[in-house]
């Protein structure tokens, strides 16, 4: 084996055994602090927003397993390149390895609520990337061994070392997995609603839709978390302050004790394009954010309600929306169950009517009262807009986009979706033909989406289904075609099929 080539596989076990050991350390200083998810982190806050779409837009929901795939492969670029450069100068190599640890403890220390103890995984991990690095390119360098011999004998260290990291990066990850949130979140049992929750009539399901309710197992999730926050419920506290009267703090125990309600509410993504799937229904439990904030008693000049999560997202919510009486609830149950980890557990907020990115605070700890010409939250200064309300939009869920189907009648089926305002009405359009009215299904609420249904002859040929809905404001769906920023996607959803 080339001398150049072992001595970059050196430099690429260096940096695997720097990362699983930097995994384990950040079990104790914070699993936001591993270099990996760190650089990530901000990576993630930074990037443009066109790559940040583009990002979402080829990988969906795992946007998030590219970055830190992509990361650790530039790492690993690096690390080899360390690796070629510790054969003619250590200096050099030291350096570059520093410099890696220096990123990573910038990145680290500068998160949302870090501490300098965040930097100590990256340091330390740094510190025995160098240490392995010499080892490994001393292994074999002895005189009077053979050629074989020092390579066996390389490659036998070499791989102990990236097994013992990758064994380290496991084990950290697992630790944290089963910390204090996810033994709180087994053991929790749910506080019981006050009254009981909507029924779902069964005619709110149509064939051919997805279900009227989302399975939480497929319901879309979105959030600039590299990793998910791990809340303890026991250390967990919601503060209402800023330009209130009375500010208040209440403890997870005092939140369960609150008035409860169950209502089925559906959440949309900013980000979906038409005809997308970042949208969906779930029946949540939840005690009404407004009761809270009148105890807080807001300013009247109070036109913003930031949320706070605890890894310092902010989404900014008109303090109006939340105290007009709809159902905006601060949430701690999906679908009969704890929040999952992934959807905010210990608590979200929850508000009909707006995208997620001005509403729908996961993992939340604090609501600060302000103006929005005084703040702007997460995702304004990256160019999305400061208000969010839902548009009216609709989707044809069967028959697919591309099918083929033999000519005769087709069950033409979708969801169509204005929360807190209802949908009135939906049509479907062949092809230029006219628009056709399509049967709606039955709804809880106003607050969630409605499945609509339509009998299409169909004859041979290529054609394409378009559906537009009007909402019970009286705005029909225009053809105008917008893409997701700033404000949401519109257009008409149209799928193409062939009948033969
Ligand atoms: N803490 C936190 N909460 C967040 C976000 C986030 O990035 N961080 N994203 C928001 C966005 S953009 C949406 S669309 C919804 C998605 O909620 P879900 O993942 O439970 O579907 O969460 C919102 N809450
Ligand atoms: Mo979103």
């Amino acid at each position: 084996m080339r001398t150049s080539i072992r001595a970059g596989l050196a430099g690429v076990a260096a940096a695997a055994a720097a990362l699983g050991v930097a995994e384990l350390l950040a079990v104790v200083a914070g699993a936001r602090s591993a270099p990996l998810v760190a650089v990530g982190g901000v990576v993630v806050d930074h990037v443009p927003a066109a790559v940040k779409d583009f990002a979402i837009a080829v990988f969906g929901t795992h946007d998030k397993t590219a970055l830190l795939s992509g990361t650790a492969i530039l790492l690993a670029l690096y690390a080899y390149g360390v690796g070629v450069l510790a054969t003619r100068s250590w200096p050099l190599a030291g350096a570059g390895i520093a410099l890696f640890g220096a990123i990573g403890a910038a990145a680290a220390t500068t998160r949302p609520n870090a501490g300098v103890g965040a930097a100590i995984p990256s340091l330390l991990g740094a510190a025995l990337a160098f240490l392995v690095l010499r080892h490994l390119l001393r292994v074999g360098a002895r005189p009077a061994v053979t050629e074989a011999e020092s390579r066996r004998a390389f490659l036998k260290q070499a791989g102990i070392v990236a097994a013992v990291a990758a064994g380290g990066g496991v084990a950290g990850r697992w630790l944290a997995s089963r910390g204090a949130a996810t033994t709180a979140r087994n053991e929790l049992q749910l506080p019981a609603a006050s009254g009981p929750a909507p029924v779902v009539p069964a005619a709110a399901q149509v064939d051919g839709a997805v279900p009227y309710v989302t399975p939480t197992r497929d319901f879309y999730r979105i959030d600039t978390a590299l990793i998910t926050p791990r809340v303890d419920p026991a250390n967990w506290t919601l503060k209402i302050h800023g330009m209130v009267r009375n500010p208040i703090t209440i403890t997870w125990a005092e939140l369960l004790r609150r008035p409860m309600v169950e209502r089925y509410v559906t959440i949309a993504c900013v980000s979906n394009e038409v005809g997308g799937d970042l949208i969906g229904n779930a029946l949540w439990l939840g005690t009404p954010i407004k009761a809270l904030l009148d105890e807080a008693d807001p300013l009247p000049e109070a036109d913003q309600a930031v949320q706070r999560s605890a890894d310092g997202w902010t989404c900014g919510t008109p303090t109006a929306v939340l105290r007009d009486g709809r159902d905006a609830l601060l949430a701690i149950g999906m679908n009969g169950e704890a929040l999952p980890v992934e959807h905010g557990f210990p608590a979200r907020m929850i508000v009909p009517g707006l995208y997620g990115y001005v509403s729908a605070c996961k993992w939340i700890t604090e609501i600060e009262l302000t103006r929005f010409s005084d703040f702007d939250a997460y995702w304004v200064p990256r160019g999305w807009s400061a208000q969010g309300p839902i548009k009216t939009e609709s989707r044809i869920d069967s028959p697919r986009d591309g099918a083929s189907k033999k000519p005769g009648p087709i069950v033409v089926a979708g969801v169509a979706w204005a929360q807190h305002r209802g949908i009135a009405k939906v049509e479907v359009q062949v092809d230029d033909g006219p628009w056709e009215t399509a049967t709606l299904a039955p709804v809880v609420s106003d607050d969630t989406w409605r499945q609509w249904t339509h009998t299409w002859t169909a004859t041979s040929g290529d054609h394409a289904l378009r559906v537009r809905a009007t909402d019970l404001d009286g705005y029909t769906q225009t053809s105008d075609l917008a893409d997701p920023a700033p404000d949401g996607a519109t257009g008409w959803h149209r799928v193409t099929v062939s009948v033969s």
